[in-house]
């Protein structure tokens, strides 16, 4: 009995993992264990001897078992606080910091110029970039032999053999979108479309693809001078100081009168200042909305009247922040992109004004 007390727990001080252990409760305890079996030959036993043998199995047995219990208790301590010298973790370590994007000029400007004419009442209004030539050219009074509808200019896409749908084409111009506004929200109307617009022109100040807002306001008697002040108002919030504006006579297919609008900026060194100064830049098309527009758009041009205008957002966004190359915008050069972008949610600091 002393013998199997010293092998096995022997063997349990020994064992170096779960495993290990378990092997040897088996060996001693399992169903064909050596104690086991020295238990079931207790049956063939006098009464004599199963009075001392019995009990001191019994107590064998229960050392055993409480051993085994203690040495898995402690292994299973080790085997934690390995682990937990292993995956040791300093939270205190300051976090891989990645660098954060910017919002690029244009989106910048975009969000800029939609929030002054909300201010004054306009909604925005949005459409497709690929349009029907009827959209992009007809409804605005834009006839087929009109040069802006020259290949040259406009991106048309490509059609299969047999497709009979009508042309479709690039939007030119984010007009198509006031056509479509006119058509499913009548008079009155007061709404600006921003977006990407396209033209097959490439150069020093042309690229072919580029931003332009456009605005509308539709109404029982809106004016030429109800344009003028909401554009003297757009442009002063806009640059952040009193901005004159001077109209010049022009022509459009989709306005009579049409107009140019150039606004007062002085040049020194090389460098445009708006705001100030005897000269004038240029920086918009407008005019009081052709009445074949209106119809197009499916408004009674006998009982409504209205301005519409379009400006370049590349153009405007360079001027007020000073970028001097258009071709710079798209890029995608990150270093162009950090130094002219705008940080996401940027806190404005007391040093910044209010
Ligand atoms: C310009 C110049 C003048 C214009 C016209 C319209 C519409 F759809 F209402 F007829 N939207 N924008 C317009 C008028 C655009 O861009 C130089």
């Amino acid at each position: 009995m002393d013998d199997l007390r010293q092998k096995y727990l022997g063997a349990i001080a020994e064992a170096g993992d779960e495993g290990a252990l378990e092997s040897v409760r088996l060996a001693a305890l399992g169903k064909k264990g050596e104690i086991s079996l020295k238990m079931r030959e207790l049956g063939g036993m006098s009464p004599e001897e199963r009075q001392t043998a019995g009990p001191a199995l019994n107590a064998l047995k229960d050392e055993l078992t409480s051993a085994l219990a203690a040495k898995k208790a402690a292994l299973a301590d080790a085997a934690l606080n390995e682990r937990l010298a292993a995956e040791w973790l300093d939270v205190t370590l300051p976090g891989r910091t990645r660098r954060q994007g910017t919002i690029h000029p244009v989106s910048q400007v975009t969000e800029e110029v939609t929030a002054i004419f909300a201010d004054m009442g306009f909604a925005v209004a949005e459409g497709p970039q690929i349009e029907t030539d009827w959209y992009n050219f007809d409804a605005l009074n834009i006839p087929g032999h009109h040069p802006a509808r020259a290949e040259m200019d406009t991106f048309y896409m490509h059609r299969a053999e047999g497709d009979n749908r009508p042309p479709h084409v690039l939007r030119t111009h984010t007009s198509p979108v006031q056509i479509r506004y006119m058509e499913k929200h009548g008079a009155p109307c007061r709404i600006i479309a921003p977006g990407r617009v396209y033209r097959a022109d490439y150069d020093q100040t042309h690229t072919p693809m580029f931003h332009q807002v456009e605005g509308l306001a539709i109404d029982r008697d809106i004016s030429m001078a109800n344009l003028k002040w909401v554009l003297e108002e757009f442009f002063s919030a806009y640059f952040g100081t009193k901005v004159k504006t001077r109209f010049r006579a022009s022509h459009f297919p989709f306005t009579e009168p049409s107009a140019e609008v150039d606004i007062q900026c002085s040049w020194q060194d090389g460098t445009v200042k708006v705001g100030e100064g005897n000269d004038w830049l240029e920086v918009l098309g407008s005019g009081m909305v052709h009445p074949k527009v209106l119809r197009a758009g499916g408004i009674d041009p006998d009982q409504w009247q209205g301005f519409a205008f379009g400006m370049g957002i590349d153009r405007i966004a360079m001027l007020k922040y000073g970028i001097p190359d258009l071709r710079a915008f798209f890029d995608s050069d990150l270093r162009w992109l950090r130094h002219y972008g705008f940080r996401a949610l940027e806190v404005p600091s007391i040093h910044a004004g209010a």
